[in-house]
């Protein structure tokens, strides 16, 4: 086999200047020009998606809000095309500020709402952020204590530290706090005893087909088992089947969400013109 095939199947990295790193260069500033042009201009909003109790009467026990971002043609665009480019730029502090902000409007213009909201461990200390949080606590200061703010296992590992501090710092405040993407891989159990998290969002990797695959099953329970060890409650997310959902609820979780109980939507119903429910 040539040298040049060998390279290509064997994944290495291509080097500097080569044609496939500058067509990722292009494809990355081609994403962070559009998501820059939309945060400047105020185009970015927040879809939201039910997380159930996965116990009887499956009441929904929160929402996530997920920052989208509108192209020029006004098509919404879901942060998986975007997030892990921009995460660590300016651009992913301002998305995390964009969230934050239209969040904590959603929280004060619905007093029924208890809203989760994403944010990188990188945003810890950000100033910007910071006066975000405190301008609408200032207005209401019971805000808080609707507010769920969720970090990834791979952003917290990078500055565990800080985290710990920033949870013992907002804490006060009512802010309950997430551990997102739970079981990835990234977190030592040294720094996740150490956290004072309130709940783990278990990874869709640990949820997907676990009611037909007996090692998908056993690595959950034991994420579960550890969870519950510290007192945290447990959310499965990504759950898309009925079959998911009984095994999840079996193993003790505590609460579920995923595209068996709704897609996010930028129309949830708090802001439907008309009670389609009551219909
Ligand atoms: O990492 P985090 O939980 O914040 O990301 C949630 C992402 O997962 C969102 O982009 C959301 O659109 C997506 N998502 C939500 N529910 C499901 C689901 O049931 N299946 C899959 N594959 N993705 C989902
Ligand atoms: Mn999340």
């Amino acid at each position: 086999m040539a040298g040049k095939d060998r390279r290509a199947m064997a994944d290495v990295p291509a080097g500097a200047g080569s044609p496939l790193e500058s067509a990722l260069h292009r494809r990355d500033s081609g994403v962070i020009g559009m998501v820059a042009r939309a945060v400047a201009a105020g185009e970015v909003m927040l879809a939201y998606q039910p997380v159930m109790q996965a116990r009887p009467p499956h009441d929904t026990g929160f929402y996530e809000g997920l920052i989208r971002v509108l192209d020029p043609t006004g098509r919404v665009i879901p942060a998986r095309d975007f997030i892990t480019v921009v995460e660590e730029t300016e651009l992913g502090r301002e998305l995390d500020c964009a969230a934050l902000r239209l969040g904590l409007k959603a929280l004060e213009g619905n007093a029924k709402l208890r809203l989760s909201i994403n944010m990188s461990a990188r945003s810890i200390g950000y100033k910007a952020w910071r006066r975000i949080l405190e301008r609408f606590l200032a207005r209401d200061a019971h805000i808080g204590e609707r507010l769920i703010l969720e970090m990834s296992e791979a952003s917290v590992m990078r500055v565990p530290e800080l985290v710990a501090d920033f949870i013992d710092d907002l804490r006060p405040l009512g802010i309950a706090f997430a551990l997102d993407d739970f079981g990835s891989g990234d977190i030592a159990m040294r720094h996740f005893r150490q956290l004072l998290f309130d709940a783990v969002k278990i990874d869709a990797q640990f949820v997907r087909g676990i009611d037909r695959d007996a090692d998908t099953a056993m690595l959950a329970r034991a994420l579960i088992a550890m969870a519950r060890s510290l007192d945290l409650a447990v959310i499965a997310e990504a759950v898309e089947t009925r079959g998911e959902a009984e095994t999840l609820a079996t193993l003790g979780v505590d609460c579920l969400q995923g595209y068996l109980f709704g897609a996010p939507t930028v129309r949830p119903p708090w802001l439907k013109p008309t009670n389609e429910a009551a219909a």
